[in-house]
């Protein structure tokens, strides 16, 4: 007799850059949520769904918890956080191996507030050349924090993954899979575009300038040829930025725009063309309807 299947919710949560999204492509095995060597990089909650034989599993990457609540996009942020927290039957802490702060403090004591069971996930393991270190670091942390079970892994090397799936696994509710076998997310097609123009703004572009771009799909078209046609508004706050992303004869736009189409073909496995432009709205950070018109919850 085999076990009933199970399926249920993981949020996976922790500080920013310690690789949630990382971990949430490795383990759905699709580059659904965008990746960047930023803080800050994710900024809505993305849905994954894994599919092993034993059930469903409906992972949740959040962006990481804000201290700072002053601007409307980080309340949002910390909504959309929370909000995860509160649905999921499985939290993931993910810290990065030999560090952890106050900052992941707090996202311990965020999720203690819940009943759920806790897994902590120790990512970047591949850092650490001498692996012997690993385990005074995860007898500090469990001497102050309680967690059910504690997995070592490198989601960039996807190593240590199939001991945290089944651990989640066993942990969710019995029940039949919520969605489609074939199915790996909830967003649409439309959404994962914008956000892999998102990625490409966030590498290419220098230092402060990525935290006040939004893209926006403006049109998203299934050509009777196969190709899919897009056309995305890079929404900025300034001219100067404006000036900043086209860049010089237009040629900053003009890799942006190339970076993000072939990311965008690799994810639809179709041919896609792309077009882009680059528009000013001041203040859209912090304004409450711009943000719902740039889809954040
Ligand atoms: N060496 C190493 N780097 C990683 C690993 N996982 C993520 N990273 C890197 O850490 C940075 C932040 O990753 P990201 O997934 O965006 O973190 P998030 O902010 O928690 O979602 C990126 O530069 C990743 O490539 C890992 O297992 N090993
Ligand atoms: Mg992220």
């Amino acid at each position: 007799m085999s076990d009933a299947l199970r399926c249920g919710s993981a949020a996976i949560v922790g500080r920013p850059n310690v690789g949630k999204s990382t971990l949430l492509n490795a383990l759905v095995d699709s580059h659904l949520s965008i990746v960047t060597p930023r803080a800050h990089t994710t900024r809505q909650r993305i849905l994954g769904i894994a599919n092993p034989p034993s059930g469903q599993i409906l992972y949740l990457d959040t962006p990481g918890l804000h201290r700072e609540t002053k601007r409307a996009i980080h309340r949002s942020l910390n909504r959309a956080v929370h909000a995860a927290i509160a649905d999921a039957d499985v939290a993931v802490q993910v810290v990065a191996a030999e560090h952890w702060d106050d900052e992941d403090a707090e996202v311990h004591a965020a999720l203690a507030q819940r009943a759920i069971p806790r897994l902590l996930a120790v990512n970047k393991v591949d850092r650490v050349a001498n692996k012997s270190k690993l385990l005074p670091f995860v007898e500090g942390l469990t001497r102050e924090c309680k967690w059910d079970e504690v997995f070592l892994v490198s989601a960039q090397k996807r190593s240590g993954l199939a001991e945290l799936e089944r651990a989640i696994l066993a942990r969710l509710p019995e029940g039949e899979p919520r969605y489609g076998a074939d199915s790996y997310t909830d967003r649409s097609e439309r959404f994962l575009a914008a956000e892999l123009v998102r990625e490409q703004l966030m590498r290419q572009l220098g230092e402060e300038l990525p935290y006040a771009t939004t893209v926006e799909i403006e049109r998203f078209e299934d050509r009777p040829d196969g190709v899919t046609e897009i056309a995305a508004v890079v929404w900025v706050e300034r001219e100067g930025q404006k000036a900043i992303v086209i860049g010089a004869g237009g040629r900053r736009a003009k890799a942006i725009g190339s970076a993000a189409r072939r990311s965008i073909e690799a994810l639809l496995d179709r041919k896609v063309f792309l077009k882009l432009w680059v528009r000013v709205r001041a203040g859209w950070s912090d304004d409450e309807a711009a943000l719902k018109q740039f889809g954040y919850e």
